[in-house]
């Protein structure tokens, strides 16, 4: 039966990667005095690893290869991240990063049929309450009755860590809870945790391969702009994901 719902952050619940954690790196680095610089392209090659500090990493080691590190390069790593998560921060309390379609509206469902919702994600657990904050309701991030984000498992998405750690903290097993996810990365997490997930896709998770998925969607639909249905099991097909269907597909 299912029992929750447990909500990935970035791309899904709302638009963050681009115009919100891209520009913060971007303010940090030139805090720093760094010629660093993310264009939208750029962002989206570096979005194949998760989690800041790790993408900060892994640019460094693809596209500058000559950079020297420093002796204290992880510290320096550590507190760019601070900076970066200071600005994103700023940023949604400017009231900058709106919640997608569907999204407010299936928590307030759910909460109503009593399902219990979670967050499993790779971001900084400050990033998501200041979202769910200034985004969704000042009281928000009480709606949810786990928040597994960030460093809590040292190995993020696509590992099933955070998803594994996140059942285990409601006491629930993979049986009783639906994921929901945007990226191929993220529904490897799910997956990897025994977890029936449906996706709603975002410009830089388009052309993912999302097998495995119980629906591929292109957000999840409001009154008078439905979602479209882009996997093949139901092409074509258009709705509002409410409770109801997700108990459908849950029970497939
Ligand atoms: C998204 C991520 C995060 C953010 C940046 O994860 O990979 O790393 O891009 O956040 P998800 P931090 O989709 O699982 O929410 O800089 O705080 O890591
Ligand atoms: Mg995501």
């Amino acid at each position: 039966m299912l029992k929750a719902l447990l909500f990935d952050v970035d791309g899904t619940l709302a638009d963050t990667e681009r115009d919100g954690h891209r520009p913060a790196f971007n303010a940090a680095f030139r805090e720093f005095g760094l010629d660093w610089e993310w264009d939208v392209p750029l962002y989206g090659e570096l979005l194949a690893v998760t989690g800041g500090k790790e993408r900060m990493k892994y640019y460094l080691s693809r596209f500058r290869p000559d950079y020297e590190k420093p002796a204290n390069f992880e510290e320096m790593i550590a507190e760019l991240h601070k900076a970066k998560t200071r600005h994103y921060t700023e940023l949604l309390a400017q009231g900058g990063i709106p919640l997608r379609p569907g999204v407010e509206r299936l928590l307030r469902e759910a909460r109503e049929a009593g399902l219990i919702l979670g967050v499993a994600t790779t971001t900084t657990p400050e990033n998501v309450t200041a979202l769910l904050r200034h985004s969704l309701a000042e009281d928000g991030a009480d709606w949810f009755t786990v928040i597994a984000a960030g460093d809590i498992v040292p190995a993020k998405k696509p590992a099933p860590d955070i998803y594994v750690w996140a059942i285990r903290k409601l006491g629930l097993g993979p049986e009783e809870c639906l994921a929901i996810e945007d990226s191929e990365n993220g529904i490897h997490s799910s997956l990897g945790a025994g977890l029936k997930t449906v996706v709603t896709i975002n410009d830089y998770t388009r052309d993912h391969d999302f097998t495995g998925a119980l629906a591929v969607l292109s957000d999840l639909g409001e009154e008078g702009a439905p979602y479209r249905r882009l996997d093949a099991a139901g092409q074509d097909e258009r709705g509002r994901v409410d409770v109801a269907r997700l108990r459908a597909w849950f029970a497939l």
